[in-house]
């Protein structure tokens, strides 16, 4: 048992490197694909779970998106307990993290967090006509249900004629496995 505990504590359960490596390739390709496509981002929307919003960040990431204009979306928030959210949404601005709760579902919720967004860019808005906003998160945390809310609202703004690109939406992770742009 003691020789046991010594060669699991020689492994390195992290993951650059260590006997076992639990940190897979297409993770790390993933985090570097989104990273390049940071570089060009106007905007990020991180969506993280209401209900776990520590645990469900994309910790790798973190470093590069705290240099973006960003907010983070708290998702699910019909899911959460309201005294702990807001316990949380404290704790984010104490932080100086823009934070905004959301429910990817509800089109009222959605609009308001396209407000702060369209606030935050008013200033790039009056220079680009195009605005490249990145939607992350981990999986399942609703980034499909997000941007077709998006996508719902801008089309009733301003109808077009073609069809639209709607994401996937599922209950279970790794639904959606590639970096998709959507035209809003
Ligand atoms: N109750 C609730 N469910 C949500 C919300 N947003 C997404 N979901 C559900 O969570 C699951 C994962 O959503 P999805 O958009 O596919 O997550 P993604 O992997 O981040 O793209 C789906 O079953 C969605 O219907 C929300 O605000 N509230
Ligand atoms: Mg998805």
């Amino acid at each position: 048992m003691v020789k046991m505990k010594r060669w699991l504590g020689q492994m390195g359960f992290n993951k650059n490197g260590g006997n076992i490596n639990w940190f897979p390739g297409h993770m790390d390709a993933a985090n570097r694909a989104i990273r390049r496509r940071l570089k060009l981002s106007d905007f990020v929307i991180e969506v993280r779970d209401a209900r776990i919003p520590l645990s469900s960040a994309n910790e790798d990431l973190q470093p590069m998106l705290c240099e973006k204009r960003r907010v983070i979306a708290l998702n699910k928030k019909d899911l959460a307990n309201p005294n702990i959210m807001h316990r949380w949404i404290r704790y984010f601005n104490s932080c100086k993290q823009e934070c905004f709760p959301i429910n990817a579902h509800s089109r009222s919720s959605v609009q308001k967090l396209l407000d702060i967004m369209e606030f935050k860019l008013k200033e790039v808005i009056t220079r680009e006509p195009t605005l490249l906003v990145i939607v992350v998160g981990v999986p399942n945390v609703g980034k499909s249900a997000l941007i077709n809310s998006i996508h719902q609202i801008a089309s009733s703004r301003f109808p077009v004629q073609e069809k639209m690109k709607r994401a996937t939406v599922g209950p279970l992770p790794g639904v959606t496995q590639d970096i998709a742009g959507y035209k809003v």
